[in-house]
């Protein structure tokens, strides 16, 4: 899209935007003022520069590329790093509110931002060297760069340990060969951290960079879901990687899932704030549209939808709420991040379903967001491992019996 067509479209839908947020159990007592600040920040920008445009990019089915600079200077991608390497220096708290207000406009644009935050810029920061750290995190924190993960294979998906993708030492260099599928942001990206086994069968993450020879990124067509979104695949044949673009800190599978543990616990807070969207669309559009003489809001099936859909919110606010203070501390284990990801993808899912139905004829159309949230939401249950897997995950710490084996 042309940057006047962009113009165009930030004047035409300037001030549509209304969302006002659900909190029914005065969770903001709960945060500090400088994370309500933070939120205040953020949600103006997302009113301002991407509510206005979201819904034409999904239709196109575009990535909006001019929004990951914007995305840099909001401080969206890795706040909860250190500043030292330009980024925000926050809580998890504030991490999980920014993500929050993201996948409140679209769960694409969370999607770029956790990838970026917790799947690009947190592996090299938390297994990288100093001279990687230096070289990639400035410009990853302020949107110079665009970066993804390539950890899924077309034959290995909840099953990442099976990986084929692999490399051969050659002395100051190793050879990559294998295809990663199902890519968030690869498209685009300037930097992919790829998961790859050596000639021993171990997991080590390299750092792949845009232009070395035999790295392609093709895109994936015809998504019906997370369309402002961009994914593709990382298919590496021979591509010669300098030794020092290995991730020295770290080897197994342990490294890519303790990343995926951080951006499993942005998505709980982000997929809420999908729901909560979802939610107050539905409430303002229940107290105008008139149904039989009255406001179809006064009708008790009505009521009983927005109120089950109230107490699942408030129930989730509470989990992230308390999960946030957990991560802080350091405390967070992988199967309280599990539960919190597959129940608030869950009530955002069944929240979008049934919003949808409130608005009849319009809850099918995109001049409201709540059917571009429910196909997002249907990725977000599948990635970052399945509502499946993360019960499984959940089942082996009540049993203590690995059901994967
Ligand atoms: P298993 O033998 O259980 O574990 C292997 C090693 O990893 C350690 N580990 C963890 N470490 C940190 N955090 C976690 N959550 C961990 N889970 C396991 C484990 O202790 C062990 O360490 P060590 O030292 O003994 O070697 O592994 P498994 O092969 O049986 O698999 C376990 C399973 C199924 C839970 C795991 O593989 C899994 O989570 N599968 C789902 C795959 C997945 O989530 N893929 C996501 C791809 S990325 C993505 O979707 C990005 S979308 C982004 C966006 O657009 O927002
Ligand atoms: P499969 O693993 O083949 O699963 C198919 C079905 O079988 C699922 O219902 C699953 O729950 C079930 N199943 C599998 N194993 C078991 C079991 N042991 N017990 C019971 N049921 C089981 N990956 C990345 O690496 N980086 C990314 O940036 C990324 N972005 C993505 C973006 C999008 C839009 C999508 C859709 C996916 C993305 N993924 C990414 C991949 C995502 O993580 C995988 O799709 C996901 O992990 C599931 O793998 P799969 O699709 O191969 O499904």
């Amino acid at each position: 899209m042309s940057s006047q067509e962009i113009s165009d479209l930030l004047s035409a839908n300037q001030g549509k935007d209304r969302y006002v947020a659900p909190d029914f159990y005065a969770i903001d007592d709960l945060l500090t003022e400088e994370q309500k600040l933070i939120r205040s920040s953020v949600r103006e920008y997302v009113k301002r520069e991407l509510s206005p445009i979201i819904e034409h990019f999904a239709q196109q089915a575009e990535f909006p590329t001019h929004i990951v600079k914007q995305l840099g200077e909001i401080g969206a991608f890795g706040p909860q790093l250190p500043v030292e390497y330009g980024c925000g220096g926050m809580d998890y708290t504030t991490y999980g509110i920014i993500m929050q207000e993201l996948e409140r406009c679209d769960s694409g644009v969370r999607s770029t931002a956790s990838v970026q935050g917790s799947l690009v810029m947190y592996p090299i920061y938390k297994f990288g060297s100093e001279a990687q750290k230096n070289k990639y995190l400035p410009k990853l924190a302020s949107g110079d760069w665009l970066g993804c993960f390539g950890l899924t294979e077309p034959d290995h998906g909840s099953n990442p340990g099976g990986m084929t993708t692999n490399f051969v030492d050659k002395g100051d260099h190793v050879v990559l060969n294998g295809a990663k599928m199902w890519i968030s942001n690869a498209p685009f990206a300037d930097v992919a951290v790829v998961w790859a086994k050596n000639e021993a069968g171990i997991v080590h993450g390299v750092i792949v960079e845009r232009g070395m020879e035999g790295f392609t990124t093709p895109t994936t067509h015809n998504k019906w879901s997370l369309r402002a979104s961009c994914t593709g695949e990382l298919v590496f044949d021979n591509v010669k990687v300098p030794k020092e673009n290995i991730l020295p800190g770290v080897t197994g599978l342990k490294g890519p899932l303790t990343c995926l543990n951080s951006a499993r616990y942005g998505i709980s807070w982000g997929a809420l704030g999908a729901a909560m969207d979802c939610y107050d669309t539905a409430v303002r559009y229940a107290k105008q549209r008139i149904q039989f003489g009255k406001p179809i809001g006064g009708f008790q099936l009505q009521q009983k939808k927005l109120s089950e859909m109230l107490t699942e919110i408030t129930k989730a606010q509470l989990l992230v709420w308390r999960l946030g203070q957990l991560m802080d501390k350091g405390l967070a284990t992988p199967a309280q991040i599990s539960m919190a990801k597959r129940n608030n993808v869950e009530i955002a899912l069944n929240v979008a379903r049934e919003a949808r139905q409130m608005l009849g004829g319009m809850g099918i159309t995109g001049e409201f967001p709540i059917m571009r949230h429910m196909m997002n939401l249907e990725s977000v249950v599948t990635y970052e491992g399945t509502h499946d897997i993360h019960l499984l995950i959940l089942g082996m710490e009540i049993t203590g019996e690995n059901a994967f084996v």
